[in-house]
Protein backbone atom coordinates (compact mmCIF):
# COMPACT_ATOMS: atom_id res chain seq x y z
CA UNK A 1 0.00 0.00 0.00
CA UNK A 2 1.38 3.52 -1.02
CA UNK A 3 2.16 5.65 2.15
CA UNK A 4 2.68 9.01 2.76
CA UNK A 5 6.25 8.95 3.32
CA UNK A 6 6.66 7.06 0.07
CA UNK A 7 9.14 8.86 -2.76
CA UNK A 8 7.65 9.80 -6.21
CA UNK A 9 7.69 11.94 -8.79
CA UNK A 10 5.56 14.64 -10.17
CA UNK A 11 6.53 15.51 -14.14
CA UNK A 12 10.05 16.38 -13.67
CA UNK A 13 10.08 16.50 -9.89
CA UNK A 14 11.46 13.63 -8.05
CA UNK A 15 10.21 13.82 -5.03
CA UNK A 16 11.00 12.11 -1.08
CA UNK A 17 7.95 12.35 -0.03
CA UNK A 18 4.26 12.51 -0.81
CA UNK A 19 3.98 15.61 1.61
CA UNK A 20 3.43 18.98 0.63
CA UNK A 21 3.54 22.15 1.88
CA UNK A 22 0.74 24.19 0.52
CA UNK A 23 0.78 27.75 -0.42
CA UNK A 24 0.39 30.00 2.54
CA UNK A 25 0.04 33.75 1.90
CA UNK A 26 1.87 35.58 4.71
CA UNK A 27 2.35 39.42 4.13
CA UNK A 28 6.15 39.21 4.76
CA UNK A 29 7.59 41.00 1.94
CA UNK A 30 7.75 44.24 1.99
CA UNK A 31 8.46 45.59 -1.27
CA UNK A 32 6.94 42.80 -3.13
CA UNK A 33 10.51 41.45 -2.39
CA UNK A 34 11.66 38.25 -1.22
CA UNK A 35 14.20 38.39 1.98
CA UNK A 36 16.13 36.04 4.74
CA UNK A 37 13.40 36.01 7.03
CA UNK A 38 10.88 34.26 4.14
CA UNK A 39 14.16 31.78 3.01
CA UNK A 40 14.61 30.68 6.89
CA UNK A 41 10.51 30.09 7.35
CA UNK A 42 11.01 27.59 3.92
CA UNK A 43 14.16 26.17 5.12
CA UNK A 44 12.89 25.19 8.12
CA UNK A 45 9.83 22.94 6.29
CA UNK A 46 12.35 22.03 3.49
CA UNK A 47 14.51 18.27 4.71
CA UNK A 48 13.17 15.85 2.96
CA UNK A 49 13.24 13.79 6.10
CA UNK A 50 11.41 15.83 8.31
CA UNK A 51 9.32 18.75 6.31
CA UNK A 52 8.09 18.35 2.52
CA UNK A 53 8.73 16.37 -0.37
CA UNK A 54 7.86 19.59 -1.99
CA UNK A 55 7.15 23.08 -0.93
CA UNK A 56 5.15 25.61 -2.82
CA UNK A 57 5.28 28.90 -2.45
CA UNK A 58 3.06 31.46 -1.13
CA UNK A 59 1.13 33.34 -4.00
CA UNK A 60 3.47 35.37 -6.14
CA UNK A 61 2.20 38.43 -8.35
CA UNK A 62 3.27 37.75 -11.85
CA UNK A 63 2.57 41.64 -12.37
CA UNK A 64 2.30 44.79 -10.35
CA UNK A 65 -1.55 44.82 -12.04
CA UNK A 66 -1.79 41.18 -10.34
CA UNK A 67 -1.23 42.34 -6.53
CA UNK A 68 -3.93 42.72 -4.32
CA UNK A 69 -2.56 42.14 -0.85
CA UNK A 70 0.22 44.05 1.09
CA UNK A 71 3.68 43.01 1.26
CA UNK A 72 3.03 40.24 -0.85
CA UNK A 73 5.97 38.79 -3.17
CA UNK A 74 6.16 39.18 -6.78
CA UNK A 75 8.30 37.73 -9.71
CA UNK A 76 8.03 40.50 -12.70
CA UNK A 77 11.13 42.44 -12.29
CA UNK A 78 15.14 40.96 -12.48
CA UNK A 79 15.30 42.41 -8.25
CA UNK A 80 12.72 40.18 -7.50
CA UNK A 81 14.02 37.57 -9.19
CA UNK A 82 17.36 37.92 -7.22
CA UNK A 83 15.50 38.10 -3.70
CA UNK A 84 13.69 34.86 -4.52
CA UNK A 85 17.13 33.02 -5.77
CA UNK A 86 18.29 33.25 -1.57
CA UNK A 87 14.85 30.73 -1.18
CA UNK A 88 15.28 28.44 -3.21
CA UNK A 89 18.76 28.01 -2.35
CA UNK A 90 18.38 28.07 1.27
CA UNK A 91 15.31 24.97 0.35
CA UNK A 92 17.70 22.85 -1.93
CA UNK A 93 20.77 23.58 0.45
CA UNK A 94 18.09 21.34 2.75
CA UNK A 95 17.66 18.88 0.08
CA UNK A 96 14.16 19.86 -0.70
CA UNK A 97 11.99 20.73 -4.19
CA UNK A 98 10.18 24.08 -4.45
CA UNK A 99 7.54 25.09 -6.96
CA UNK A 100 6.68 28.69 -7.38
CA UNK A 101 2.62 29.80 -7.53
CA UNK A 102 1.86 32.31 -10.11
CA UNK A 103 -0.71 34.63 -9.22
CA UNK A 104 -3.30 37.30 -10.45
CA UNK A 105 -5.78 38.31 -8.14
CA UNK A 106 -8.09 40.39 -10.82
CA UNK A 107 -11.07 41.93 -8.28
CA UNK A 108 -9.20 41.30 -5.50
CA UNK A 109 -7.42 43.61 -4.45
CA UNK A 110 -7.69 47.71 -3.72
CA UNK A 111 -6.84 51.00 -5.69
CA UNK A 112 -4.37 51.58 -3.06
CA UNK A 113 -2.21 48.27 -4.35
CA UNK A 114 -2.38 49.11 -8.31
CA UNK A 115 -0.66 51.04 -10.24
CA UNK A 116 -1.81 54.92 -10.30
CA UNK A 117 -4.18 53.86 -7.83
CA UNK A 118 -6.30 52.53 -10.91
CA UNK A 119 -9.31 50.39 -10.33
CA UNK A 120 -8.19 46.50 -9.94
CA UNK A 121 -9.06 44.46 -13.52
CA UNK A 122 -12.00 41.77 -13.68
CA UNK A 123 -13.32 39.79 -16.15
CA UNK A 124 -16.80 41.90 -15.83
CA UNK A 125 -17.22 44.71 -13.60
CA UNK A 126 -18.94 42.95 -11.01
CA UNK A 127 -17.21 44.07 -7.30
CA UNK A 128 -15.97 40.75 -4.93
CA UNK A 129 -17.89 40.78 -1.58
CA UNK A 130 -14.93 39.78 -0.11
CA UNK A 131 -12.09 41.69 1.76
CA UNK A 132 -7.97 42.34 1.27
CA UNK A 133 -5.54 42.68 3.55
CA UNK A 134 -3.74 46.27 3.64
CA UNK A 135 -1.31 47.09 6.45
CA UNK A 136 -2.11 50.35 8.05
CA UNK A 137 0.55 51.26 10.51
CA UNK A 138 2.31 48.14 10.32
CA UNK A 139 -0.94 46.36 11.32
CA UNK A 140 -2.80 44.19 9.05
CA UNK A 141 -6.20 45.03 8.49
CA UNK A 142 -9.07 43.60 6.11
CA UNK A 143 -10.90 46.05 3.97
CA UNK A 144 -13.86 45.44 1.12
CA UNK A 145 -11.86 45.17 -1.99
CA UNK A 146 -12.44 47.95 -4.74
CA UNK A 147 -14.31 48.11 -7.76
CA UNK A 148 -13.30 46.54 -10.73
CA UNK A 149 -13.22 47.41 -14.57
CA UNK A 150 -13.67 45.07 -16.89
CA UNK A 151 -10.49 43.96 -19.12
CA UNK A 152 -10.78 44.36 -22.80
CA UNK A 153 -9.85 41.25 -24.82
CA UNK A 154 -7.53 43.11 -26.30
CA UNK A 155 -5.37 43.46 -23.27
CA UNK A 156 -5.50 39.56 -22.20
CA UNK A 157 -2.26 38.51 -24.52
CA UNK A 158 -0.48 41.18 -22.60
CA UNK A 159 -1.58 39.15 -18.82
CA UNK A 160 -0.84 36.09 -20.94
CA UNK A 161 2.45 37.58 -21.74
CA UNK A 162 2.95 38.30 -17.82
CA UNK A 163 2.26 34.85 -16.94
CA UNK A 164 5.19 33.40 -19.33
CA UNK A 165 7.52 35.99 -18.14
CA UNK A 166 6.71 35.03 -14.37
CA UNK A 167 7.02 31.22 -15.36
CA UNK A 168 10.66 32.10 -16.79
CA UNK A 169 11.53 34.40 -14.05
CA UNK A 170 11.15 31.71 -11.46
CA UNK A 171 13.44 28.94 -13.10
CA UNK A 172 15.55 32.16 -13.36
CA UNK A 173 14.97 32.70 -10.18
CA UNK A 174 16.21 28.27 -9.31
CA UNK A 175 12.84 27.29 -8.28
CA UNK A 176 11.86 23.96 -9.69
CA UNK A 177 8.88 24.54 -11.94
CA UNK A 178 5.55 26.69 -10.91
CA UNK A 179 2.17 26.22 -10.20
CA UNK A 180 -0.50 28.48 -11.75
CA UNK A 181 -3.00 29.62 -9.36
CA UNK A 182 -6.19 28.73 -10.61
CA UNK A 183 -8.40 28.64 -7.52
CA UNK A 184 -9.78 30.98 -5.06
CA UNK A 185 -11.40 33.12 -6.92
CA UNK A 186 -8.24 35.25 -8.26
CA UNK A 187 -8.34 36.24 -11.73
CA UNK A 188 -8.15 32.72 -13.77
CA UNK A 189 -10.96 31.36 -11.69
CA UNK A 190 -13.04 34.70 -12.23
CA UNK A 191 -13.16 34.20 -16.00
CA UNK A 192 -14.02 30.13 -15.24
CA UNK A 193 -17.10 30.44 -12.94
CA UNK A 194 -20.60 32.52 -14.34
CA UNK A 195 -20.81 34.46 -10.74
CA UNK A 196 -18.38 36.60 -11.99
CA UNK A 197 -17.90 36.70 -16.04
CA UNK A 198 -20.76 38.08 -17.75
CA UNK A 199 -18.65 38.82 -20.79
CA UNK A 200 -20.33 38.34 -24.08
CA UNK A 201 -17.14 38.12 -26.20
CA UNK A 202 -14.97 34.59 -26.71
CA UNK A 203 -13.70 34.60 -23.13
CA UNK A 204 -17.47 34.43 -22.18
CA UNK A 205 -21.07 32.49 -21.89
CA UNK A 206 -20.66 29.08 -22.35
CA UNK A 207 -17.80 26.45 -20.39
CA UNK A 208 -15.46 26.37 -23.53
CA UNK A 209 -15.19 30.63 -23.88
CA UNK A 210 -14.86 30.66 -19.85
CA UNK A 211 -12.03 28.66 -20.24
CA UNK A 212 -10.25 30.15 -22.77
CA UNK A 213 -8.33 32.50 -20.70
CA UNK A 214 -7.39 29.11 -18.04
CA UNK A 215 -5.80 27.77 -21.55
CA UNK A 216 -4.20 30.67 -22.77
CA UNK A 217 -1.88 30.93 -20.24
CA UNK A 218 -1.51 27.56 -19.07
CA UNK A 219 -0.18 26.93 -22.82
CA UNK A 220 2.16 29.98 -22.56
CA UNK A 221 3.75 28.63 -19.11
CA UNK A 222 4.02 25.49 -20.89
CA UNK A 223 5.45 26.35 -23.65
CA UNK A 224 8.21 28.61 -21.88
CA UNK A 225 9.13 25.88 -18.63
CA UNK A 226 7.64 22.98 -20.04
CA UNK A 227 4.54 20.83 -18.94
CA UNK A 228 6.57 18.45 -16.35
CA UNK A 229 7.59 21.90 -14.70
CA UNK A 230 4.52 23.07 -14.81
CA UNK A 231 1.47 22.32 -12.20
CA UNK A 232 -2.08 24.14 -11.66
CA UNK A 233 -4.44 24.60 -8.66
CA UNK A 234 -8.32 24.33 -9.36
CA UNK A 235 -11.10 24.58 -6.53
CA UNK A 236 -14.21 23.60 -8.23
CA UNK A 237 -16.49 24.80 -5.37
CA UNK A 238 -14.88 27.25 -3.02
CA UNK A 239 -16.99 29.63 -2.40
CA UNK A 240 -13.59 31.84 -1.40
CA UNK A 241 -13.32 35.81 -2.26
CA UNK A 242 -16.99 35.31 -4.03
CA UNK A 243 -16.60 32.63 -6.64
CA UNK A 244 -19.78 31.27 -7.63
CA UNK A 245 -20.55 28.66 -10.62
CA UNK A 246 -23.95 26.86 -10.90
CA UNK A 247 -22.34 23.58 -13.05
CA UNK A 248 -18.96 23.18 -11.34
CA UNK A 249 -19.00 19.51 -12.38
CA UNK A 250 -19.31 20.06 -16.24
CA UNK A 251 -16.99 23.13 -15.73
CA UNK A 252 -14.63 21.58 -14.47
CA UNK A 253 -14.52 18.40 -16.46
CA UNK A 254 -14.29 20.58 -19.48
CA UNK A 255 -11.32 21.93 -17.99
CA UNK A 256 -8.98 19.04 -17.04
CA UNK A 257 -9.88 17.60 -20.29
CA UNK A 258 -8.71 20.65 -21.74
CA UNK A 259 -5.50 20.19 -19.68
CA UNK A 260 -4.81 16.63 -20.34
CA UNK A 261 -2.51 17.31 -23.52
CA UNK A 262 -0.16 19.66 -21.40
CA UNK A 263 1.87 16.59 -20.01
CA UNK A 264 1.61 18.32 -16.61
CA UNK A 265 4.10 17.89 -13.54
CA UNK A 266 0.65 17.77 -11.34
CA UNK A 267 -2.85 18.58 -10.76
CA UNK A 268 -3.77 20.34 -7.16
CA UNK A 269 -7.39 20.08 -5.79
CA UNK A 270 -8.76 22.08 -3.24
CA UNK A 271 -11.95 20.16 -2.10
CA UNK A 272 -15.05 22.32 -0.72
CA UNK A 273 -14.36 24.98 1.04
CA UNK A 274 -10.88 26.32 1.11
CA UNK A 275 -9.91 26.17 4.83
CA UNK A 276 -13.38 24.81 5.32
CA UNK A 277 -15.98 22.20 5.27
CA UNK A 278 -14.80 19.39 2.82
CA UNK A 279 -18.32 18.89 1.78
CA UNK A 280 -19.08 22.40 1.00
CA UNK A 281 -21.83 21.73 -2.29
CA UNK A 282 -21.63 24.59 -5.16
CA UNK A 283 -24.51 23.62 -8.05
CA UNK A 284 -27.19 21.06 -8.19
CA UNK A 285 -25.20 17.78 -6.66
CA UNK A 286 -22.29 17.24 -4.22
CA UNK A 287 -18.92 17.44 -6.16
CA UNK A 288 -17.73 14.22 -6.95
CA UNK A 289 -13.52 14.36 -7.40
CA UNK A 290 -13.53 11.43 -8.53
CA UNK A 291 -14.83 11.71 -11.83
CA UNK A 292 -12.87 14.76 -11.99
CA UNK A 293 -9.57 13.07 -11.79
CA UNK A 294 -11.34 9.92 -14.08
CA UNK A 295 -11.88 12.41 -17.12
CA UNK A 296 -8.61 13.76 -16.29
CA UNK A 297 -7.34 10.41 -16.79
CA UNK A 298 -9.28 9.18 -19.56
CA UNK A 299 -8.43 12.00 -21.50
CA UNK A 300 -4.55 11.37 -21.24
CA UNK A 301 -3.85 13.59 -18.16
CA UNK A 302 -0.07 12.87 -16.68
CA UNK A 303 1.33 13.82 -13.82
CA UNK A 304 0.66 13.68 -10.23
CA UNK A 305 -3.07 14.42 -8.41
CA UNK A 306 -2.39 16.41 -5.69
CA UNK A 307 -5.77 16.95 -3.14
CA UNK A 308 -5.94 19.70 -0.20
CA UNK A 309 -7.73 21.02 2.44
CA UNK A 310 -8.19 19.48 6.10
CA UNK A 311 -6.32 16.47 5.93
CA UNK A 312 -4.95 15.00 8.44
CA UNK A 313 -2.64 11.16 8.49
CA UNK A 314 -5.75 9.19 8.28
CA UNK A 315 -7.33 10.47 6.06
CA UNK A 316 -3.97 11.47 3.21
CA UNK A 317 -3.57 7.78 3.84
CA UNK A 318 -6.96 7.16 2.46
CA UNK A 319 -6.68 9.20 -0.14
CA UNK A 320 -3.47 7.90 -1.82
CA UNK A 321 -5.66 4.36 -1.15
CA UNK A 322 -8.34 6.36 -3.22
CA UNK A 323 -5.98 7.27 -6.24
CA UNK A 324 -4.49 10.68 -5.28
CA UNK A 325 -0.56 11.19 -5.04
CA UNK A 326 -0.03 13.82 -3.06
CA UNK A 327 -1.54 15.33 -0.14
CA UNK A 328 -1.09 19.13 0.69
CA UNK A 329 -0.87 20.45 4.11
CA UNK A 330 -1.38 24.16 4.64
CA UNK A 331 -2.13 25.65 8.16
CA UNK A 332 -0.32 22.17 10.02
CA UNK A 333 2.72 23.35 8.19
CA UNK A 334 2.53 26.78 9.30
CA UNK A 335 2.61 25.58 13.37
CA UNK A 336 4.82 22.52 12.49
CA UNK A 337 7.63 23.35 10.38
CA UNK A 338 9.06 19.56 10.84
CA UNK A 339 5.29 18.38 10.06
CA UNK A 340 6.41 15.29 7.70
CA UNK A 341 8.81 13.76 11.10
CA UNK A 342 5.50 14.73 13.39
CA UNK A 343 3.33 12.87 11.01
CA UNK A 344 5.58 10.15 10.67
CA UNK A 345 5.05 9.56 14.69
CA UNK A 346 1.44 10.20 15.32
CA UNK A 347 2.30 13.82 16.75
CA UNK A 348 2.34 15.72 18.74
CA UNK A 349 1.38 19.23 16.61
CA UNK A 350 1.73 22.63 18.34
CA UNK A 351 -1.35 25.02 17.91
CA UNK A 352 -1.16 27.93 15.37
CA UNK A 353 -1.49 31.26 16.10
CA UNK A 354 -3.92 33.02 14.02
CA UNK A 355 -3.24 36.35 15.08
CA UNK A 356 0.19 36.28 14.02
CA UNK A 357 -0.64 34.61 10.72
CA UNK A 358 -0.94 37.87 8.24
CA UNK A 359 1.82 40.16 8.15
CA UNK A 360 4.36 40.70 11.36
CA UNK A 361 7.99 39.70 11.93
CA UNK A 362 9.61 36.40 12.93
CA UNK A 363 6.83 35.70 16.14
CA UNK A 364 4.69 32.62 14.24
CA UNK A 365 6.80 32.28 11.53
CA UNK A 366 10.29 31.12 12.32
CA UNK A 367 9.86 30.89 16.15
CA UNK A 368 7.14 27.28 16.00
CA UNK A 369 9.68 24.78 17.83
CA UNK A 370 10.42 21.22 16.12
CA UNK A 371 10.93 18.00 18.11
CA UNK A 372 14.09 17.69 20.02
C1 LIG B 1 -5.23 33.99 2.46
C2 LIG B 1 -4.99 35.34 2.49
C3 LIG B 1 -4.62 35.98 1.34
C4 LIG B 1 -4.51 35.28 0.14
C5 LIG B 1 -5.59 32.09 -1.51
C6 LIG B 1 -3.64 33.41 -1.99
O1 LIG B 1 -6.64 31.97 -0.87
C7 LIG B 1 -4.62 33.15 -1.15
C8 LIG B 1 -4.77 33.91 0.12
C9 LIG B 1 -5.14 33.29 1.29
O2 LIG B 1 -5.34 31.35 -2.47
Amino acid sequence: MTSLFDPTTAGALRLSSRIVMAPLTRNRAPGALANARMASHYRQRANPATGAGLIITEATAISHQGQGYADVPGIWSAEQVAAWKQVSDAVHAEGGRIVMQLWHVGRVSHTSLQPGGAAPVAPSAITARTKTVLLIDGQAKFVETSMPRALEASELPGIVQDYRRAAANAIAAGLDGVEVHAANGYLIDQFLRSGSNQRTDGYGGPIGNRARFLQEVMQAVVEEIGGDRTGIRLSPVTPANDASDEQPQPLFEHVVRQLAPLGLAYVHLIEGSTGGPRDHQQGPAPFDYAALRQAYRAAGGQGAWMVNNGYDLPLAQQALTEGADLVAFGRPFIANPDLGARLRQGGPFNTLDRATLYGGGDAGYLDYPSLG
